[in-house]
């Protein structure tokens, strides 16, 4: 080979899963599922290739209110895998920028908000984060919710935890039960 024409191809890592969620519909779009789906498109539209998404699942907000807090609106939740070559760090921001083009403001952890994203498991890649914005991997508030757990389940039948190895079918038995219907 003489280095003419030479492509250098970046690796593609293609077991990457990122959970939707929202339960604020944008003033633009006429309901919560239409803002999650222009979510989605959101994520192609920022060069992040949606290679598979789940149906779309619907709960009450967790955690439920407590005595004499308003109630929040019921979330939708999808799983999509997603095709990039950004870093896990680069790739959180990219997330967190299209978050707040959907009018996400951050206060608390568990405030209604119109699109959340979250990076649930990058290649299998187990990492305790770091300040610089490097993510938690796998995402550590995945493996115990339905809603994050019955969509991965339908794109990825196969999947484990990373963290614990732990098949996707024993981690659902072992969450906690919450109303959850999967919509058409
Ligand atoms: N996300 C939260 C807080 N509560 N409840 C449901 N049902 N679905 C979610 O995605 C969800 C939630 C924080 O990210
Ligand atoms: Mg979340
Ligand atoms: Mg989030």
């Amino acid at each position: 080979m003489d280095g003419k024409g030479l492509i250098v191809q970046a690796s593609v890592k293609s077991a990457i899963y990122v959970a939707i969620g929202g339960n604020l519909t944008i003033a633009a779009l006429p309901d919560l599922r239409s803002t999650l789906e222009a979510g989605v498109r959101a994520l192609g539209a920022a060069g992040l290739f949606v290679a598979a998404r789940s149906s779309w699942w619907q709960s009450p907000a967790w955690p439920p209110p407590v005595a004499g807090e308003i109630a929040q609106p019921d979330y939708l939740n999808a799983m999509v895998r997603i095709d990039t070559i950004l870093s896990p760090r680069d790739l959180l921001a990219r997330l967190h920028t299209i978050e707040q083009d959907f009018g996400r403001v951050r206060r608390g952890r568990w405030d209604a908000r119109p699109l959340d994203l979250d990076l649930i498991d990058y290649a299998g890649r187990v990492s305790p984060g770091d300040a610089m914005g490097e993510p938690v991997l796998p995402h550590p508030r995945a493996t115990g919710r339905l809603f994050v757990l019955l969509p991965l389940q339908e794109i990825a039948p196969d999947w484990r935890d990373p963290a614990s190895g732990r098949s996707i079918a024993t981690l659902i038995e072992a969450a906690d039960p919450i109303k959850i219907n999967k919509l058409s």
